[in-house]
């Protein structure tokens, strides 16, 4: 071999590693950077020495020539079809029919992958190298569709190691990742194009591009499931040790491929891979079950083109048609009125479904769904499920528009809508029972004040009989009070009464996630008891104070400022207080630093520092930076062309700090 030659197939050796180890194995070895680099020598001894390209090569797989038609293949063996089947008892059934067949013990072998939902392929290989790739077709002929299949880096150009036949089918399922699905419709959406429906006809379109440089922009993914015709070499005698093999040759194969013996195993694989499916980066759309040895498979044969000893369990659809029957308004924790369709019950996603969300007011005009429709409705793993188109086709001439209710229904407050949400609101406050149940339901939750023992049936008892007119109230109950209650046992009232007691000793942090303000989550809730320590403090700041908390944003700071500014909610604090609620000290709030506690705001560009490394050290000073300029502002840092946020400090009478006086800070 000449050194050329030796530097060009070590390059593509190297890159074809990488590849490997990125694609296909999911474990990038190197920095892109470096992998462009390498790329980049070959691409460039190709072209100043044409003679040495060959069709392995890396560089081979950003696209051809666009073909002006694709030919037809036939497979060396036909492409078979699978069975289907939809429910435990019929796979339970499938495996002692097989068994019984095969007049085996119940232990038979069974292999079960996913169901990739995507475009089964056959590829080729002569002596290691890629020849052809066809569609499936008819299952006899298919299209070749080589060029296109060469630019998915899972596909090996040429196999790996030395032990598979000279002449080799290996066949598979080209799909398109979810991420990438996703991606390319946020591409096409920005374009005003049309997107795509799912990611399996994205696939499929994909590989339908006579441009192969379009396919090599798709980023598909194959998967590869089966060994097709060989010859010239040997191949395992069983499924499972095939695949293995096929892992060895280069080949992408799944990671929850698994053997399984017997009813009882297929049956669980079934169970976990239902749950993991929404977790999954690429569609599958069930489940696979081979029969392991190929001994086995023999004997079974075939019906027509569907082999005996396989079947695929098909999920449940998530999908179905039904009509909405009412529309009923909900109202949670905030007063937000969250439109529920009531539906003619339909199975769907493996349950029956009778209600199904539709979000808010502005989804119903989006919609256009009138009482009557047609309506489909998608339910996927454990989600809630939702209606998410109307089938215009079959509307009545009976629809009717649905009315937006103007008063609250359940406390008849008026309803009112704020300018930037989708929602409506019932304005009644914890005077609605509604709010205030789930205000109630919130407060006793796990992560909040954590009180044992508060059901859903025992807070709606409480509101309605009066017991409970505010949160503050659970704190009077007695065990005279709730023995009256249906179902409630004198030894449960006495726990619950001790459950309420013991949640007095608190924390910061939860008691003010339990106080249920708008957008303040667990997480912001210890932000701000981070930042300020202190419920006195907290509940008198300004709305801009609240911004120099971690991840208050102005919306989040305004609904703070709002709930705190609220006479009401300031007495609920001093009521639930004085109910005994107490918390240790949150450890003290950093105050150390030669700016601690300052509030600094940063505008323009600087010559020494960019914004966030200024940023950094103004807060490792213990300053505190905000965004904007206020009166509360105790320096403004001004950079180059500072442009409002100067004038505005130099209008409040804000100290400013130019870059050349920073040193003032940081010498000290
Ligand atoms: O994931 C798939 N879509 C898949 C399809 C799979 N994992 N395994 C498959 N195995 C077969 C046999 C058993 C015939 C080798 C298949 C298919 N066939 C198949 N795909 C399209 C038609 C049949």
């Amino acid at each position: 071999m000449t050194e050329l030659l030796e530097r060009v197939t070590g390059l593509r050796d190297e890159l074809n590693k990488h590849n490997h180890r990125y694609y296909v194995l999911n474990e990038p070895s190197i920095p892109d950077a470096e992998y462009d680099r390498l790329f980049q020598s070959l691409l460039s001894l190709e072209k100043k020495h044409p003679e040495l390209v060959s069709s392995d090569s890396p560089t081979q797989r950003v696209g051809a020539a666009p073909l002006e038609a694709f030919n037809q293949v036939t497979h060396k063996i036909p492409m078979l079809s699978l069975d289907n089947l939809f429910s435990a008892d019929e796979l339970s059934a499938f495996v002692t029919k097989v068994a019984d067949k095969l007049s085996e013990s119940s232990d038979l072998a069974f292999v079960a992958e996913p169901k990739f939902d995507g475009v089964a392929i056959s590829l080729f290989y002569r002596d290691g190298k890629l020849e052809y790739a066809a569609t499936r077709g008819d299952g006899e002929t298919g299209e070749d569709v080589t060029q296109n299949i060469r630019t998915i880096y899972s596909i090996p150009l040429s196999l790996s190691g030395s032990s598979y036949p000279s002449e080799l089918e290996v066949r598979g399922e080209v799909l398109m990742p979810k991420a990438v699905f996703h991606r390319l419709n946020e591409q096409a959406q920005a374009l005003g194009e049309k997107p795509f429906v799912n990611p399996r006809n994205a696939a499929s379109g994909s590989l339908r591009q006579l441009d192969s440089k379009t396919t090599a922009n798709r980023r598909l993914h194959m998967f590869a499931y089966a060994i097709g015709y060989y010859d010239g070499g040997r191949v395992p005698d069983n499924h499972y040790d095939a695949m293995v093999a096929l892992r060895g040759w280069g080949f992408a194969v799944n990671e929850h491929v698994e053997k399984l013996i017997g009813t009882a195993e297929c049956e669980s694989y079934r169970l976990m891979l239902t749950k993991l499916r929404p977790d999954l980066d690429y569609d599958i759309d069930g489940i696979v079950y081979k029969v392991n040895s190929f001994a086995q498979q023999d004997k079974l044969g075939f019906v027509s083109r569907a082999p005996r000893w396989a079947m695929a369990y098909k999920f449940p659809a998530e999908e179905a048609v039904t009509s909405l029957l009412g529309v009923e308004f909900q109202v949670g924790r905030t007063g937000a009125l969250t439109p529920v369709a009531r539906l003619e019950p339909v199975f769907v996603g493996g349950v029956t479904v009778s209600n199904a969300t539709l979000h808010n007011v502005d989804e119903i005009n989006r919609l256009d769904i009138r009482l009557g429709d047609s309506v489909v409705v998608h339910r996927a793993g454990d989600v809630i499920p939702k209606v998410v188109r109307v089938v215009a086709e079959r509307r009545p001439k009976t629809a009717t528009t649905i009315a937006i209710p103007t008063k609250c229904p359940i406390c008849g407050s008026e309803v009112v809508s704020v300018d930037e949400e989708a929602a409506i609101r019932c304005s009644g406050a914890l005077l609605c029972p509604a709010q205030l149940k789930e205000s109630i339901k919130h407060f006793v939750s796990r992560k909040a004040m954590d009180i044992d023992g508060f059901g859903e049936k025992l807070v709606a008892q409480l509101v309605d009989k009066k017991l409970l007119n505010c949160v503050t109230d659970i704190y009077d109950l007695r065990v005279a009070d709730l023995v009256l209650l249906d179902r409630m046992a004198e030894k449960s009232a006495e726990k619950l009464v001790s459950a309420i007691e013991s949640s007095k000793k608190t924390t910061l942090p939860r008691f003010l996630f339990s106080l249920g303000i708008r957008e303040v989550g667990e997480a912001t809730a210890r932000s701000l008891s981070a930042a300020y320590g202190d419920i006195a403090v907290i509940s008198q700041l300004d709305e801009e104070e609240f911004l120099l908390v971690e991840d208050v944003g102005p919306i989040v700071a305004k609904n703070i400022h709002q709930f705190f500014s609220s006479t009401k909610n300031q007495e609920m604090i001093e009521g639930l207080l004085a109910a005994g609620i107490v918390w240790d000290k949150p450890a003290a709030v950093e105050t150390a630093g030669t700016l601690a506690g300052r509030i600094m705001v940063i505008t323009g560009t600087f010559g020494s520092y960019t914004r966030d490394e200024l940023k950094q050290r103004l807060l490792g000073l213990g300053a505190k930076v905000s965004g904007s300029v206020s009166k509360k502002t105790d320096y403004l840092i001004a950079g180059d062309k500072a442009g409002s946020k100067l004038t505005k400090a130099q209008d409040l009478g804000i100290r400013v700090v130019f870059e050349p006086e920073l040193d003032r800070f940081f010498d000290q």
